[in-house]
């Protein structure tokens, strides 16, 4: 059974003249135990809640999964499928995505954010056991990780993460094969990887990789012991391949024809190419049948709970009904409030988080700064699995890959805080939440030279327009109360993509009343010109008042100006063209203002327009002076309107 991974595998990557075969073959033992012995589930109900998780962290190897998920009777990917692996309009995707199929858990390729989502989707698991119980909610994550995997700094993140909290239904099978791309592991690494693990609280044990009653004896003393599990599995890469097992030349590239037609005799696997025989392929079918039965009895349970409709609406994803919210919201928008917008989205998450129960919230050790905490959101931890906030420590990496891998595993709707400035330390997984389309919520505050006096390191200049070019991800910088509330109804909503909320530390004034979510277009024109416009004045966030204050001057002198308030620049962009033209009308010169780059605001105003921003990195000093410094004020911004206007 082992040997129809490696057949596959090695076919695959041959046809496709690219891809890993060496990762494939050495765990297709590992693979084969996990499966059947341990696994729990079931590929006619791939989405079946209570299924193990099983995350190929080692994205590269992704034959495996697919093998895997082939052989035993998922829909797919069908053989035709494998046999054009890495081709465009296969879900044989390079590496494993998760909209691609179904099986899939997560989508792995940059080592490390696997192992580290599983982290998520364990936590998700313990969570959700707390409030639904083992009936309904009782499974494991098993995890295929690398070398490559436990060597990347998110590692260390993700396993304090998970050690501390004890999350014991965690099992990571490490590929031991002490090669990497270049070669042997001994030229860049000499840690003690067990050692480390244990350090942190894990349970680790060792096993023979190609040994199959070893592999099953370490995988029960894991599945057995409370901690979380590191087995080390020492294998082969590459492992039946005669010539070329055990050597970083089987990690990348097909094995050839010569080699492979050795590998068939070494295995003594005479089927052609993507042929399984009948017999091979029985033993899997049967294996992929026996959770059915464990599926239905689930079932019957979930039928019978009183809490199986709750249950069924959280992982199906769909929101309860939000009316008392937009009432609450309603209720508390009345009236002028001057409040950070930071504060603005403590207290709209004071009102989603008493409605929304899947709500879990947490923040990278700046709970205080980022006020993500709520009243609703006790603390999650070891001993209350219950709690709805985590306190994931200085870890901005891991808590984002965390976020993916809850919101993956459903059930949850994550969001997280930090500093706007340190998504340079996360990017990759806001990235991946976005490539997934995982609904997590980035609560980034401080987001502009408006933080003041912590300076450069801590002001973000080029942060909220370089997540404006990841596809998928929402940013919203909303300008006060409002807005704020606007934008944080759109990121729950936002079920099928990530979303970023970029947050001021600095009081704003409240600039409209509650009426319809304006946000929603993206961008709405605040405040209409009252002398004839030759102006626009496009503005986000806290520089949204800077624009009101500007127009107001400009106005005094006869210069008729709109305000455009731009809480998002993409869904502006995406609506039709009459309401475009509408906001930012032709043969007006168009001003943008936003304390950051000012690179690719040409999109709004055009060549011919004015842009104002921040192009150097920023400075230690109150924000009202650095504001100035930057010449983003309206003394400094007026002149400069009307000189483009001719109009001194
Ligand atoms: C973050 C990240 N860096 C680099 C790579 C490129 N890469 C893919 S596989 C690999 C080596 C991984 O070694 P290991 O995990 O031991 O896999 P094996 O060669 O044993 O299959 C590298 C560097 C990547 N996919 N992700
Ligand atoms: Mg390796």
């Amino acid at each position: 059974m082992a040997n129809a991974i490696r057949a596959l595998s090695m076919d695959a990557v041959q046809a496709a003249n690219s891809g890993h075969p060496g990762m494939p073959m050495g765990m297709a033992d590992v693979a084969t135990v996990l499966y059947a012995k341990f696994l729990k589930f079931a590929p006619a109900a791939p989405r079946w809640p209570d299924r193990d998780r099983f995350v190929l962290s080692a994205g590269h190897g992704s034959m495996l999964l697919y093998s895997l998920l082939h052989l035993t009777g998922y829909a797919k990917p069908t053989i035709d499928d494998i046999r054009n692996f890495r081709q465009l309009g296969s879900p044989c995707a390079g590496h494993p995505e998760n909209h691609e199929l179904e099986g899939v858990e997560c989508t792995t390729g940059p080592l490390g954010q696997g192992l580290a989502m599983a982290v998520g989707m364990a936590l998700a698991e313990r969570h959700l056991n707390a409030g639904f119980g083992d009936d309904l909610v009782d499974h494991r994550t098993f995890v295929v990780a690398g070398d490559g995997c436990l060597m990347e700094g998110i590692n260390h993140e993700a396993i304090g993460l998970a050690g501390h909290l004890k999350l014991g239904r965690l099992i990571v099978l490490w590929d031991d094969n002490r090669i990497t791309i270049d070669g042997d592991t001994t030229m860049s690494t000499s840690e003690d990887i067990a050692a480390r693990y244990r350090a942190t609280g894990w349970h680790t044990v060792e096993c023979d990789g190609h040994d199959f009653a070893d592999i099953e004896r370490a995988i029960a003393e894991a599945v057995a012991d409370p901690r979380p599990s590191l087995v080390a599995c020492r294998t082969l890469i590459g492992k039946g391949a005669p010539n070329k097992e055990g050597g970083h030349n089987v990690h990348g590239s097909p094995l050839g024809a010569d080699e492979i037609a050795a590998t068939r005799a070494n295995l003594g696997w005479s089927a052609a190419p993507f042929e399984i025989p009948a017999d091979i392929q029985a033993d899997w079918a049967t294996l992929g049948g026996r959770g059915a039965a464990e599926r239905a009895l689930w079932g019957k349970r979930l039928a019978a709970s009183a809490q199986g409709k709750e249950f069924s609406r959280r992982m199906a994803g769909d929101l309860p009904d939000l009316a008392q919210v937009e009432a609450s919201f309603a209720a508390w928008l009345e009236g002028s409030q001057k409040v950070a917008t930071r504060k603005a989205s403590e207290l709209a998450l004071e009102v989603l988080t008493a409605q929304i129960p899947e709500m879990v919230g947490g923040s990278a050790d700046l709970t205080g700064s980022n006020l993500t905490k709520t009243k609703a959101t006790g603390p999650f931890n070891a001993d209350n699995y219950g709690g709805r906030y985590i306190s994931y420590g200085i870890r901005e990496f891991g808590m984002a890959a965390a976020m993916n891998g809850m919101a993956l595993h459903g059930g949850v709707i994550p969001y997280g805080g930090t500093f706007l400035v340190f998504s340079d330390y996360c990017r990759n997984a806001i990235r991946m939440s976005a490539l997934q389309g995982a609904r997590v919520v980035y609560v980034l505050t401080h987001d502009s030279i408006g933080l003041g006096e912590d300076g450069p390191t801590h002001q973000p200049i080029e942060h909220v327009m370089s997540m404006r070019m990841i596809p998928n991800l929402e940013v919203f910088r909303p300008a006060d109360i409002i807005e704020t509330a606007e934008c944080w109804q759109l990121a729950v909503q936002n079920a099928h993509g990530p979303s970023v909320l970029a947050l001021s530390r600095q009081n704003l004034p409240q600039l409209r009343s509650s009426g319809p979510n304006l946000s929603t277009k993206g961008a709405y024109r605040l405040q209409a010109a009252t002398a004839p416009r030759k102006v626009v004045l496009i503005a986000t966030g806290s520089e949204v008042e800077i624009a009101v204050n500007i127009r107001a001057l400009l106005e005094a002198q006869g210069v008729g100006a709109d305000v455009v308030s731009m809480p998002s620049m993409s869904r502006f962009l995406a609506q039709d063209a009459a309401y475009k033209a509408d906001v930012l009308p032709a043969g007006v010169l168009r001003v943008s203002i936003e304390a950051g780059t000012r690179f690719g605001w040409e999109a709004i105003t055009g060549l011919e327009g004015l842009r104002f921003g921040i192009d150097s990195f920023g400075a230690s000093a109150p924000a009202e002076v650095l504001y100035d410094h930057f010449g983003l004020t309206p003394a400094k911004i007026v002149p400069q309107v009307l000189a483009a206007l001719e109009i001194q």
